[in-house]
């Protein structure tokens, strides 16, 4: 699946950025984020609830998916994707920018991870933005389209957000800022598992291939990526980031 002339690229890379959208976590069984409306959810729309608007007019609703999906991320593993980059970063200098709000790239291993849209592990008060701690009886077992009260904050009582941008809302700065410094400096970008279709975020490949860097995209279907990519390969993460990992040989250096 992966041809020479795509791993001849690969080889002669020495700065990498991984840009890694929902469709690295779906082997894993966190549903893209598209997809990721099942059960009583399906009534909604993630764009529509992924905004300040949707959680001033019904915090509880909001905080009841997000806490729904941060469960179902909970009971999930990291894939073979997650590990192969994991292991890729052990090798060479590699940086992960991704949209992605889970876990899932650190708990394979990795690091040096910018969460561009931010964590549904950091939620923060809408106030004072004090980052709120969970407590460990505070895991929910909710079930899909059930209403939670946000915790209020420890430190001056208002409600508790999710930890992510919404649609609408900026990105935080200096994790953009660094995005942006990592795909301009890069030689090699992979766009692995997104549609392309959230801006900024969806203008990292062109800004890497802008400063020459070379772009390969990896996702089963055609996305505003392939105009930007050097090589489309239509597999998913799973598939193709080992077979890619595997030829770069590193099981044979002596380490
Ligand atoms: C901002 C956190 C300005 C929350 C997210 C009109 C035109 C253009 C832009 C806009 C517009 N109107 C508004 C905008 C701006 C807007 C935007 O881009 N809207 C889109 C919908 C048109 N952007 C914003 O609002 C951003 N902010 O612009 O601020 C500003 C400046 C100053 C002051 C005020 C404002 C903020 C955007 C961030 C939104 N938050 N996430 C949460 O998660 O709940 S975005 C959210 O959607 C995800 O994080 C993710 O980034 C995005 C979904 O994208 P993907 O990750 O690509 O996932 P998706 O499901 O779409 O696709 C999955 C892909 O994987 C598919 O291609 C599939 O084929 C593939 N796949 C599936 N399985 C596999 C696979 N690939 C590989 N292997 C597999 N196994």
């Amino acid at each position: 699946m992966i041809s020479e002339a795509i791993l001849n690229s690969i080889k002669k890379a020495r700065r990498i950025v991984v840009f890694s959208g929902a469709g690295i976590s779906a082997e894993s069984g966190v549903p893209t984020f598209r997809d990721d409306l099942t059960g009583l959810w399906q009534q909604y729309d993630a764009n529509l609830l992924a905004t300040p608007e949707a959680f001033t007019q019904d915090p509880a609703l909001v905080w009841g998916w997000y806490e729904w999906r941060r469960a179902r991320i909970l009971a999930v593993e990291p894939n073979a994707g997650h590990e192969a980059i994991a292991k890729w970063q052990q090798h060479a200098a590699l940086s992960i920018v991704t949209q992605n709000v889970d876990d899932l790239h650190e708990r394979a291993g990795s690091d040096k991870v910018i969460h561009i849209h931010g964590s549904i592990f950091a939620p923060r008060c809408t106030k004072c933005k004090k980052p709120y701690v969970f407590s460990s009886n505070y895991f929910q077992e909710p079930e899909s389209g059930r209403r939670i009260e946000p915790p209020l904050c420890p430190v001056c009582q208002n409600i508790v957000r999710p930890g992510v941008v919404w649609f609408g809302e900026p990105l935080y700065e200096p994790d953009l800022c660094a995005a942006i410094y990592e795909a301009e400096n890069s030689d090699l970008l992979i766009a692995v598992g997104t549609s392309g279709l959230v801006q900024p975020a969806s203008l990292i490949p062109r800004w890497a291939k802008d400063k020459g860097a070379v772009v390969i995209q990896i996702n089963p279907t055609s996305t505003p990526i392939d105009e930007v990519s050097d090589y489309n390969i239509r597999a998913t993460a799973a598939q193709a980031l080992p077979e890619i990992v595997d030829a770069l040989g590193f099981d044979s250096i002596v380490s």
